[in-house]
């Protein structure tokens, strides 16, 4: 029984020596100190020894187990720092490694004209005001001294949602809404979405943006109109730009006129983007009809006004040199990150 005991002693060990794995370690210690194991099987045989012999061999399993425990225990802790040492240099950081580059947004640059030009207004004393791209057919025409067989009412530029509902076409009618409740002073621009039954092409779109101004006090005139939107203009595009109005008519302002600036490119000596005019349309203006000033419960006789719309994509257009409207609208990231 002994030489038994100094075998699975010896065996152990040379298992020990050879074992790279956890697992193997275990599958030893199963085999030889597990419940059904060598060294096991050993003491339960011990009841057929002497009563001299069953001490001795009783104190040398013991020895030999407790020896071995140690071995497995130690040989154990070695596997493991070793295991963990190799998982460590497997999941070792390079913090000189260039880092992924993060795809970063930008505004629109419909968005970025528009901002500036709320500055702008904001600087001069306007407020904004914002309100619905569906509206009363009342405040998008009949407010607006558009009368009922006027050109601009007639289905192919208007999209009708029902008998007296549209999609705005401008955005007047949210300078209507202000007249009705407030007093004068007023002094608003009303940028946003407008609505137009057109066909696409590089200078049309159904959906496009504009920006109305309007101001109502006592004693506007003409030259309220004239100054503000020059030192608009200047602001805008730059102090050498030159204004200029020509007569025009629309329903709503009386007189009504369109403005012109300087060409942004030649300076107004004629070139491509003028086609050798030197000037530029920009906006239509004019001095508030006293009808639309009467129908929002505006005394014409004690008040007057001025208004202005403009299209912020011909403003974008021009600043950006971009001779296509689609572009703005089919978000296209390699168009729009350039701005
Ligand atoms: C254009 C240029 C314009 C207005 C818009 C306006 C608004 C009210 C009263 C009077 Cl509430 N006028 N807006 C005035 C002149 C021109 O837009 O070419 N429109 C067709």
């Amino acid at each position: 029984m002994k030489n038994k005991l100094a075998q699975i002693k010896e065996d152990v060990l040379a298992h020990l020596a050879e074992a790279k794995e956890l697992d193997a370690l275990e599958n030893i210690r199963i085999k030889y100190l597990g419940k059904k194991g060598e060294l096991t099987a050993v003491l339960k045989g011990m009841g057929g020894l002497s009563a001299e012999e069953r001490p001795v061999i009783g104190a040398l399993a013991n020895e030999i187990r407790s020896l071995l425990e140690q071995e497995i225990d130690s040989k154990k802790a070695e596997l493991l720092k070793k295991e963990t040492e190799e998982r460590l240099k497997k999941e070792v950081i390079d913090v000189t490694m260039p880092g992924k580059v993060q795809p970063k947004g930008n505004l629109h640059p419909l968005t970025q004209v528009l901002d500036d030009i709320k500055d702008i207004a904001i600087g001069m004393g306007f407020e904004i005001a914002e309100g619905p791209e569906v509206e009363l057919d009342y405040y998008n025409f009949e407010a607006l001294n558009i009368p009922k067989d006027h050109p601009a009412r007639d289905t192919q530029d208007t999209f009708y949602v029902s008998d007296n509902v549209v999609l705005r076409t401008q955005t007047s009618p949210m300078q209507i809404r202000v007249m009705e409740n407030k007093k004068p002073p007023i002094r608003i621009i009303a940028p946003g979405r407008v609505y137009r039954s057109d066909a696409v092409d590089a200078t049309h779109s159904p959906v496009f943006h504009q920006i109305e101004g309007l101001v109502v006090d006592k004693g506007i005139t003409m030259a309220d109109l004239k100054g503000t939107l020059d030192a608009f203009i200047k602001a805008l595009y730059g102090k050498e730009t030159r204004v200029r109005f020509r007569p025009h008519h629309f329903p709503f302002t009386e007189p009504s006129a369109e403005m012109d600036i300087s060409c942004y490119v030649c300076g107004g000596e004629g070139c491509r983007v003028c086609k050798g005019e030197g000037w530029i349309e920009i906006l239509g203006c004019g001095m508030v009809h006293p009808k639309v000033l009467k129908t929002c419960g505006i005394d014409p006789e004690v008040y007057s006004g001025f208004a202005f719309g403009f299209g912020l994509e011909r403003v974008a257009m021009g600043r950006y040199d971009i001779d296509d409207l689609r572009l703005f609208f089919e978000n296209d990231t390699r168009f729009l990150k350039q701005f």
